[in-house]
């Protein structure tokens, strides 16, 4: 397989509602999306960054300089005979994971598509159906939380995530535990906290969470190695866990019990692939984190759900959460046992709506070894 150029569009698109975490409230999204050509046939992908730099040191606009100034010229025109090896192409530019991811996982799905084979499959999936969760944004107070959690679990859903943030916390996470005592809970601080907030922390014990997710700084395992040993609560790795190595690290120091892999924050399909792998082999339950992801995202997230090893629902829920109308059909749909079917089509197995992701494009490039050519410019 050679990928021969790349289509990048940026788009613009509106949730439905407010998303609030600690690192701020996000409704418009710019959702860049990656289409590969490569020899034998095309892929498409999602760039998972934020608007900002808040959640990761990446954005949907350095990730696009990083994918035409450096990446496109490393992949391009290359013979290869798998996608793993895209990655291997990449590995001396330092960071960037998001745009890597992009490239690679565009790449994953031209190649399953030209075997004819769901993406699922060309990963090792085992799974034909996988467990969906939400994740609820910071609410502005407690009864509209209580009322969201209800909606959720009506609709299905088989575990709730609640976003925290220093004066959001216990007493709201109390409030949802008091009013459901049975449900799969669990707490996202998006590191929000300090080593010193150990104390406060540890009142969270009282709730029988199945994790708290990332209390502290993004690039602190060893913090977190500290604070796991003062709590009863498992501790989930997400904003830490850059690939591999990190997971290697985290694992031997103790700093988590649980791992949130989401494929743009640790380069794409491959890394996801190891990362599943070491966990599996050390016991570490992962599950499939999102980043408020269009369709085409959701659709790579819900093929690698699929590998063994992710055993806990993840923060993969429909389309209808999040958008009025979603690019690609059928829309992501939660059945109301809280699962998704996975689908069998070739790729990501979704039909990718080309018109309606025209209209939302406010600019686009094509990128090729020969010269980027940029048709329309940004509005
Ligand atoms: O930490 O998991 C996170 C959204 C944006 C950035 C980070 C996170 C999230 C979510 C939402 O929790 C997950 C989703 O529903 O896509
Ligand atoms: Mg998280």
């Amino acid at each position: 397989m050679r990928i021969e150029s790349i289509t990048a569009r940026e788009l613009k698109m509106r949730l439905k509602a407010p998303f609030e975490t600690s690192f701020g409230v996000t409704q418009d999204r710019r959702v860049v999306l990656l289409e590969v050509h490569t020899d034998v046939g095309t892929g498409w992908s999602e760039v998972t960054a934020m608007e900002g730099p808040y959640y990761n040191a990446e954005t949907i606009h350095t990730a696009w300089i990083m994918g035409r100034e450096f990446l496109s010229g490393l992949v391009l025109d290359v013979d290869v005979s798998s996608p793993e090896e895209i990655s291997k192409l990449m590995e001396n530019v330092r960071g960037q994971e998001m745009a890597k991811a992009a490239i690679e996982c565009a790449a994953w799905d031209a190649f399953a598509r030209s075997e004819g084979k769901s993406l699922s499959h060309a990963l090792g999936g085992t799974r034909d159906v996988i467990a969906s969760g939400v994740s609820l944004g910071i609410q502005s107070d407690t009864g509209r939380l209580l009322d969201a959690v209800e909606k959720e679990l009506a609709d299905g859903y088989r575990r709730v995530k609640l976003k925290i943030k220093p004066g959001k916390d216990v007493a709201v996470v109390a409030a949802v535990r008091k009013s459901f005592p049975d449900i799969d809970l669990t707490v996202d601080a998006n590191s929000a906290y300090r080593l010193e907030d150990a104390d406060l922390l540890k009142q969270l014990d009282d709730f029988g969470l199945s994790y708290i997710e990332q209390p502290l700084p993004w690039n602190e395992i060893y913090q977190h190695s500290l604070l796991q040993p003062q709590l009863k609560t498992a501790i989930c790795l997400d904003e830490c866990i850059h690939g591999v190595r990190d997971a290697e690290a985290a694992i031997a120091l103790g700093a988590c019990r649980v791992i949130n892999i989401k494929l743009g924050r640790v380069g794409g399909h491959s890394a996801a692939k190891k990362i599943q792998a070491l966990c599996m082999a050390k016991d570490i339950p992962v599950w499939c984190g999102g980043m408020l992801e269009s369709g085409i995202g959701r659709a790579h997230n819900i093929a690698m759900s699929t590998l063994p090893g992710f055993v806990f629902p993840g923060d993969v829920s429909a389309s209808q959460r999040y958008w009025v109308e979603d690019i690609i059909d059928p829309e992501v749909n939660v059945t109301p046992q809280g699962t998704i079917h996975v689908p069998t089509d070739p790729g990501i197995g979704y039909r990718i709506k080309v018109d309606e992701i025209e209209r939302r494009t406010v600019r686009r490039e094509e990128w090729t070894n020969r010269v980027s050519i940029p048709v329309g410019a940004a509005q």
